[in-house]
């Protein structure tokens, strides 16, 4: 009878998260009108450019299979939605800038391409379609982490070197691990893993643990002086370890299906104080503590501060962000 000019939902049939909603623009495309209008493009190999907004004859995007162009579109168009989703709903935070505009995504970028990443630059995020073993690099966690990286340039702006760049990566992987969980889906349950769909090593490991980073043979578990030589993708590794401790303590413990066992490295026990009482403190420390030199000494310093401002210099949750910086070293 009439075009509804409204909110408008696709069905994506994802590789990685079954089928779901998508934020659709009519006669179709990749436009998320209800997020900024958040577009998802199609660079075809190419490493430059936007290449083509996903456009087609119909509102169902993808059929599962990396080999269907359209599919990593849909998991990269759904892991931008829920992060979108995630930051507003939680940190009251509407899309990247807060202003309410949307970023891009590409995926298709260049050949046997196994990144994703960020830039300020063009204010977008772009998908390799990994090679290999390698799968496409657009699960909900890398998805999360790389429009994390736009929120940590438009709030701290961490500077990515040294200690700060080790922040700011942990950032990345805190807010994916975030995100993940909120999603609740059931292809792709919430865990402390960064990467675990995608199959980066080619042996079923992720990219990355928080609970005891050292599993993947190269990050950090506890903060060491010169620290800040190492790349950041692994200087991120005792902040990602601290989160942890923070949201579920020391120990061992099986969240969705996953065993986690962390240690400390003063031997003393941190009592977990939840994933999201977690988030709040890193986000609001992120947001108006953390500066773009802030290195692992200053973190500390900040978010005891928000801990402070939250729950009150006497409470558990202060005590925990004491003790779950002390069992990485960090402080005293
Ligand atoms: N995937 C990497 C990251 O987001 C890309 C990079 O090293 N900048 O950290
Ligand atoms: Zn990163």
């Amino acid at each position: 009878l009439f075009e509804w000019q409204g909110v408008h939902e696709g069905t994506g049939n994802t590789q990685y998260s079954g089928q779901v909603t998508l934020g659709t623009a009519p006669s179709f495309t990749l436009t998320d009108t209800t997020r900024g209008n958040h577009k998802t493009y199609n660079l075809n190999r190419g490493t430059s450019g936007t290449g083509t907004l996903f456009s087609g004859p119909d509102d169902i995007w993808g059929n599962g299979a990396a080999s269907n162009l359209e599919t990593a579109g849909a998991d990269a168009h759904f892991g931008a939605a829920l992060t979108w989703d995630y930051f507003k709903n939680v940190h009251g935070r509407s899309g990247i800038r807060g202003d309410g505009v949307g970023a891009y995504s590409r995926v298709h970028y260049g050949n046997n391409y196994v990144n994703a990443f960020w830039q300020d630059s063009c204010f977008c995020m772009t998908y390799g379609d990994g090679a290999g073993n390698a799968k496409p690099l657009t699960s909900i966690d890398v998805a999360a982490h790389e429009m994390s990286h736009g929120v940590t340039a438009n709030t701290a702006g961490l500077v990515y070197s040294g200690e700060s760049g080790g922040l700011n990566e942990a950032t990345s992987d805190i807010f994916a691990a975030a995100v993940e969980f909120s999603a609740n889906n059931a292809q792709d349950v919430g865990d402390y893993m960064v990467g675990e769909k995608i199959d980066i090593n080619g042996n079923g490991t992720p990219l990355r643990y928080m609970d005891k980073p050292s599993k993947d043979g190269a990050s950090k578990d506890y903060w060491y002086s010169g620290i800040g030589s190492v790349d950041v993708h692994y200087s991120s590794g005792p902040a990602n370890h601290f989160f942890y401790l923070l949201s579920e303590g020391s120990g061992a413990k099986t969240i969705n299906g996953v065993s986690y066992d962390s240690a400390t490295s003063d031997g003393l026990p941190v009592t977990g104080i939840g994933r999201a009482k977690a988030e709040q403190i890193w986000f609001k420390a992120l947001a108006t503590k953390f500066t773009s030199t802030t290195n692992y000494a200053a973190a500390r310093t900040g978010t005891l501060a928000v801990a402070g401002e939250l729950y009150g210099t006497s409470s558990a949750e202060y005590k925990s962000v004491a003790d779950a910086w002390a069992g990485i070293s960090v402080g005293s």
